[in-house]
């Protein structure tokens, strides 16, 4: 019989395996792969779902649940999903999507009635969810512009971080919360953007900023907006959370709408994952405002290309669920309910755990629970603090102290706010 390596040059031909080949024969193929670390957000899941303690609280991943603490599928997807159940075929969709599924979409980030949809200026592909969405907008930045680099707001969506580190394109940071005042830190944001190199990328939070729930006002918007102009900044906006902020989509769209007044060429990336409950289904879109027809229709066949030795085309069936909501105006009209429900349970939640806090006298300040908008509370919980609670306490969060405000219901907001209270007291 053939020893391994005779079978390697076979295969490798006279070099055989080289230098990484051999060290991965003398351990096994796989012997110098090492764990790789564990997800700051989805590790949180990981490690909750192996605790067996009956009091334990995930308040670590986006995910929204009920106020039993239950996941929740809306209405308006059960209906879509008896409408498609036995009806239709399970084709490839084309490379791009779902071209419905796209056209509502671009009505949700662009506007109703937007000129630019009419004039066909924007390049626009079904995404896998909002991670896909942004993937595949790096993944183009690095192929077109291969010099370019992004700006991220510091702090921001971990995984935004491994997005454009796996797309190779070199990350720079810019300022944006300021923790003395949990709030937006303006003038830091306007000096990074002032002083950054003509014609950067930024990476904006569209709407209800993770990990912080800070996003600037109408008025910063349209200062930031122009400050990009002048700068001739290219701005990407990451939306995965229309909706969830005020509670209203159009609302939610306000900045993108701003920047498009301004005459920017924006990307976008849009999910379905939070807004319409479709986590798992992993349905979003991304968007290139491009400067005429011409130029979106090249745009689109490479986004196209740059998907195809991926993963060929994009899924069908999350895609044709958010068709149906769209195209219909009393599901539509049903899934606006819903999302607006959704953000007021959350809201109601960040009432209920500061007014705990401060009932059971906590000394600290918790108006920014309050302040905050969105899925997620930036508590300002150290890493130690964190650790505190979900090794004496059962509670999971994300080490930079972000509570999951939808992970909260009426039946742990009690016990959340007295484990909070204890860990912080003495601070
Ligand atoms: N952008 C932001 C800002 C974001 O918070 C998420 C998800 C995504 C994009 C991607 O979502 P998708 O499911 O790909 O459409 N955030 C939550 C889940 C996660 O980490 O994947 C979270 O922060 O908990």
């Amino acid at each position: 019989m053939a020893s391994r390596a005779v079978i390697a040059r076979r295969i490798f031909g006279r070099g055989g395996l080289g230098v990484a080949g051999a060290r991965a024969m003398s351990t096994g193929w796989w012997g110098g792969v090492e764990p790789a670390a564990k997800d700051p957000i989805l590790g949180v899941t990981e490690a909750f779902l192996a605790d067996p303690s009956p009091n334990k609280v995930n308040v670590g991943v986006g995910a929204y649940r009920d106020d039993d603490g239950k996941p929740v599928v809306l209405e308006c997807v059960r209906e879509a999903e008896r409408r498609i159940s036995g009806n239709l075929n399970m084709e490839y969709l084309p490379m791009g999507g779902s071209i419905r599924m796209i056209e509502e979409t671009l009505k949700l980030a662009y506007g109703e009635n937007s000129e630019l949809i009419k004039d066909k200026r924007i390049a626009a592909v079904q995404a896998l969810s909002g991670t896909g969405a942004c993937r595949l907008f790096a993944d183009f930045q690095k192929r077109f512009l291969p010099d370019s680099q992004i700006y991220i707001p510091v702090p921001t969506w971990s995984n935004h971080h491994n997005i454009w580190r796996d797309a190779h394109v070199p990350q720079r940071t810019f300022h944006y919360y300021h923790p003395e005042s949990k709030g937006l830190d303006f003038a830091g944001l306007m000096d990074d953007v002032k002083n950054a190199p003509n014609g950067s990328f930024f990476l904006l939070h569209a709407c209800a900023h993770n990990p912080t729930g800070v996003d600037p006002s109408e008025e910063q918007w349209r200062e930031i907006s122009y400050q990009f102009k002048v700068k001739n900044h290219f701005a990407f906006f990451d939306m995965a959370y229309q909706g969830f902020a005020s509670g209203d989509p159009e609302r939610d769209a306000k900045a993108i709408r701003i920047f498009l007044e301004d005459g920017h060429l924006i990307g976008c990336a849009q999910s379905y994952a939070k807004n319409m409950g479709l986590y798992g289904q992993r349905v979003g879109c991304l968007s290139v405002l491009c400067e005429d027809e011409m130029q979106a229709v090249a745009v689109k066949s490479q986004l196209q290309q740059i998907a195809r030795p991926m993963y060929s085309n994009p899924p069908v069936h999350g895609a044709l669920i958010v068709s149906i909501i769209l195209n219909d105006p009393d599901l539509k009209n049903l899934w606006l309910k819903e999302v607006k429900g959704m953000a007021d349970r959350i809201i109601g939640m960040r009432t209920a755990l500061r007014e705990n806090l401060e009932s059971l006298g906590s000394s600290l300040s918790w108006e920014h629970i309050t302040n905050q908008i969105g899925m997620f509370c930036y508590s300002g919980l150290t890493p130690e603090q964190v650790d505190h609670l979900t090794n004496e306490f059962h509670i999971y969060m994300t080490r930079n102290g972000r509570i999951s405000m939808a992970g909260v219901t009426t039946g742990n907001v009690g016990y959340l706010a007295n484990a909070i209270h204890e860990v912080t007291k003495s601070s």
